[in-house]
């Protein structure tokens, strides 16, 4: 206790000079160790895992107009930094020569961010900005030099500083616009798209898009991978806002395989009746090293989608296309019957059916 007394007392008498270097070279060792003992765990932030630019999670171009008729455009979203080397990165589809700006606001008492922007790339820093201390508004603001999907980067100046007390709440602006108008609207098969119309842009990943807009006639074009690119006049009018509900012409639908090899597959069809479920992936004891899954009852439900998996007679089926970390695979999944499980429902990917895309 008495040496924590000292090291309280020796950092309340550090000079004012030394502290307003806080922010050059490395950490001031001192006090990033009194700021570690106040450090306590919180739950992370609805937006985690986002620890890395291929984890980042959408942020909605914010119209700094309050939409209180679309409850879900949420374009300020409150993040924290949860444990000890805590990054919050969130992507967003931006176009060439228009200023943006990445704001910070509300700060916790603890909450000290330093702001990356990072290139398409997701690794090519453009601009990085730590102007202001714990407790203060941080932002950065730059132009766009080429349209494209670009990244921003939210860590803790110290890393170790974590929890209660690192609340911040993030914005997106183009802070020399003002819209007058706002369309907003549905992309289906909900894939990652880009929407431009040249003046404002949107990026879509979970089916839903928001672009704050101006008045006028517009021409809305979306490009996704994998999709014909799609275009429609649009007429955007002043306060009111405008739906636009995009279908997009895509190939092979990709199922997702999340990172503990999970399949969602919202949509398989059998005897004429659609279903959705999930897949978990099984270790199975008599079988190490083959590619087992179990079929989740709870997450079973009615198949929603226009691409369904037709589940064969066998019970087989057919993945045309799976998505995992980067690379897409097809593969069938035949059913199996576990001796150790015998209500539950498994099936083994084949491997001769396997391919790489
Ligand atoms: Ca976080
Ligand atoms: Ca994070
Ligand atoms: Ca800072």
């Amino acid at each position: 206790m008495a040496g924590l007394a000292c090291l309280l007392l020796a950092w309340v008498s550090l000079p004012t000079a030394v502290l307003s270097q806080q922010h050059e070279g490395d950490a001031d060792p001192l006090n990033a160790n009194i700021q570690v003992l106040d450090s306590a765990p919180t739950a992370p932030d609805a937006y985690e895992p986002d620890n890395t630019w291929m984890a980042s999670k959408v942020i909605i171009l914010n119209d700094q107009e309050p939409h209180p008729e679309l409850p879900s455009y949420k374009p300020i979203q409150t993040h924290n930094f949860h444990m000890a080397g805590d990054e919050d990165w969130v992507k967003f589809f931006i176009l060439k020569g228009e200023i943006y700006k990445i704001s910070v606001d509300s700060p916790g008492d603890k909450c000290d961010v330093v702001i990356g922007i990072y290139d398409i790339d997701g690794q090519t820093l453009i601009k990085e900005v730590d102007d202001t201390f714990a407790g203060e508004k941080e932002y950065a603001e730059w132009e766009c030099t080429a349209d494209g999907v670009y990244y921003a980067r939210i860590r803790q100046y110290n890393r170790e500083v974590f929890g209660e007390g690192t609340a911040y709440q993030l914005s997106l602006t183009q802070p020399y616009m003002t819209f007058n108008g706002f369309i907003f609207g549905t992309v289906t098969p909900a894939v990652e798209a880009k929407l431009s119309t040249g003046l404002a842009s949107a990026l879509a990943v979970d089916g839903e898009f928001f672009m704050p807009h101006i008045a006028g006639d517009f021409t809305l074009q979306v490009v996704a991978d994998g999709c014909a690119s799609y275009s429609v006049p649009i007429t955007v009018v002043e306060i009111a806002d405008i739906t636009v509900d995009v279908v997009l012409e895509c190939d092979d639908f990709c199922l997702a395989v999340a990172g503990d090899l999970s399949i969602l597959a919202p949509c398989a069809e059998y005897l004429g009746n659609r279903y959705g479920f999930t897949l978990n992936f099984y270790s199975n004891p008599d079988d190490p090293s083959g590619l087992y899954w179990k079929m989740v009852l709870a997450t079973f439900t009615t198949g929603e989608g226009t691409d369904c998996i037709p589940i064969g007679g066998d019970l087989s089926m057919p993945i045309p296309c799976a998505a995992y970390s980067g690379t897409q695979y097809g593969f069938t999944l035949r059913f199996y019957n576990n001796l150790y499980d015998p209500s539950g429902l498994y099936w083994k990917m084949d491997l001769s059916t396997f391919s790489v895309k």
